[in-house]
């Protein structure tokens, strides 16, 4: 828990925000924008070193993957074997799937500076040797989609990717790849198996992508935030990047305010500020209201109320707070919101999204969105709150995947912090919020 307050830590952080700090740049999309502020740069300092080095250097960075487990980059990068000879391929994967509800960080950076992404592929996969890199997008984001295929194009054309980049006698290729819009395929190995043109469903691990990925190859998949963070720690130094942050969560990242907050958007901070001094920032909660609760890291977050406003929002703060960082998408809700219609709604998306393999997460989630509609019409019955509970429990660790663990954390934790709300529904016969709006299920 570090002990500053914003003012003392941004003064600690004078380079921060370094993702974002272009975008309001006429333009910052374009190659000849990006290369006005040192892009590239951070690529040039890779190809001069060994393979090894880079991932040493993400490695001391210290850089932690910002898709939502917060695994080390480094790390991750050193799995992939070095040296398995010619005909061995590596891969690249970046999950740029953001379907997380709440979570909206690496569509707009992407939107305002895909070179950045870009030059921290070609980056990793030098680290990695990896000769065939992919971006895996949302399909519905048409305008992202090709606003990332033309600065490939002007990357190919520039020499950054193709054969001898720089130089270098380092070869990649990049691929755009559309996905259709299933959050399952954010899951790494549902997107593998989507990549490779199946229907998306997790795959048993381990083996991790690492050792058996795409194709049953070495590979390292990251979030674009993690990737699009790498070529400024080449361009500056893994302690520079240390100076941000705290011991063991470094550097900085988007948090995005989203909800009943003044000023809604991205965030850029050093890791380890909190809700309180994001406020700040962003103008408070809208006028006249007060912040009643708020997911930390999206949706699959457990949920936060208003004492929470002073936790440290990094990977162990928020943990030892009893939620994860995750993707840092701050949702916040005031008091005119009803807690449980907020979960029903959640509850629903998880059901719609489970792709349905195995049964804990495609059964429960159903009865899970059963209980819950009948709870927010106020037509609970007695024990439905121990049910609810129940039917997380049978989900929750023993699912295939982490979207079963992510359909229980809103429902435990707003039993847990809001459980007098819904019994008030269950004593009212309606939702107190809005009882015009509540129908009866049967
Ligand atoms: C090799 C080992 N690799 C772990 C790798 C693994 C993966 C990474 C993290 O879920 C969370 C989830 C969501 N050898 C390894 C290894 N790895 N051990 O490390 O793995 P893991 O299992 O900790 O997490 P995950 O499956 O990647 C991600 C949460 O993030 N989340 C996500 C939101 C959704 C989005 C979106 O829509 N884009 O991000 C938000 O909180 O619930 O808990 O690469 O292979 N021994």
């Amino acid at each position: 828990v570090t002990p500053f307050t914003l003012a003392e830590r941004i003064a600690e952080s004078p380079n921060v925000p370094v993702l974002s700090r272009n975008w309001e740049r006429p333009e910052s999309w374009s190659l000849a924008s990006y290369r006005a502020d040192n892009g590239y740069h951070g690529l040039r300092a890779a190809l001069d070193l060994p393979p090894d080095e880079v991932i040493e250097i993400v490695k001391n960075s210290g850089l932690r993957g910002r898709g939502g487990a917060g695994f080390p980059v480094g790390m991750k990068w050193s799995f992939i074997p070095q040296g398995d000879g010619p005909g061995k391929p590596h891969y690249l994967v970046v999950n740029a799937d953001e379907s997380e509800p709440g979570t909206c960080k690496d569509m707009p950076l992407m939107l305002a500076s895909p070179h950045t992404l870009i030059e921290g592929m070609i980056i990793a996969s030098y680290a990695i040797r990896a000769n065939l890199a992919f971006i895996y997008v949302r399909g519905e984001v048409a305008s992202v989609i090709a606003r990332l295929r033309d600065a490939v194009a002007q990357a190919y054309e520039a020499g950054l990717l193709g054969r001898n980049i720089l130089g270098s006698s380092f070869d990649l290729d990049l691929v755009v790849h559309a996905g259709a819009g299933a959050y399952i395929c954010g899951e790494e190995t549902a997107l593998l198996d989507s990549l490779e043109g199946r229907r998306g469903q997790p795959r048993l691990r381990p083996p991790f992508p690492a050792v058996a990925g795409l194709y049953a190859s070495p590979t390292v998949v990251n979030n674009v935030e993690s990737i699009a963070s790498v070529p400024a720690i080449l361009r500056n130094s893994a302690d520079w990047f240390r100076q941000m942050g705290t011991e063991k969560s470094p550097g900085f990242t988007l948090y995005s305010l989203s909800g009943h907050v003044a000023n809604p958007g991205q965030y850029e901070a050093p890791l380890g500020i909190t809700l309180r001094e994001l406020l700040d920032l962003a103008g408070g909660m809208r006028a006249g209201h007060r912040l009643k609760f708020w997911t930390p890291g999206g949706s699959s977050t457990p949920l936060f109320a208003a004492d929470h406003l002073d936790v440290p929002l990094d990977y162990e703060g928020v943990a030892e707070a009893g939620s994860m960082l995750g993707t840092k998408a701050l949702q916040l809700f005031d008091e005119t919101t009803c807690v449980v219609r907020a979960v029903l709604r959640w509850s629903e998306f998880y059901k719609h999204e489970s792709c349905g393999k195995c049964t804990p997460c495609r059964e429960g989630t159903y009865w899970l969105v059963q209980l819950m509609e009948r709870l927010e019409a106020g037509q609970g019955r007695p024990g439905d709150l121990d049910k609810l509970l129940d039917v997380a429990d049978s989900i929750v660790g023993k699912a295939f995947c982490a979207l079963g663990d992510a359909a229980g954390a809103p429902i435990t934790s707003s039993l847990s912090l809001f459980r007098d709300e819904y019994l008030e529904h269950a004593r009212l016969g309606h939702c107190p919020f809005d009882p015009a709006a509540s129908v009866t299920y049967g």
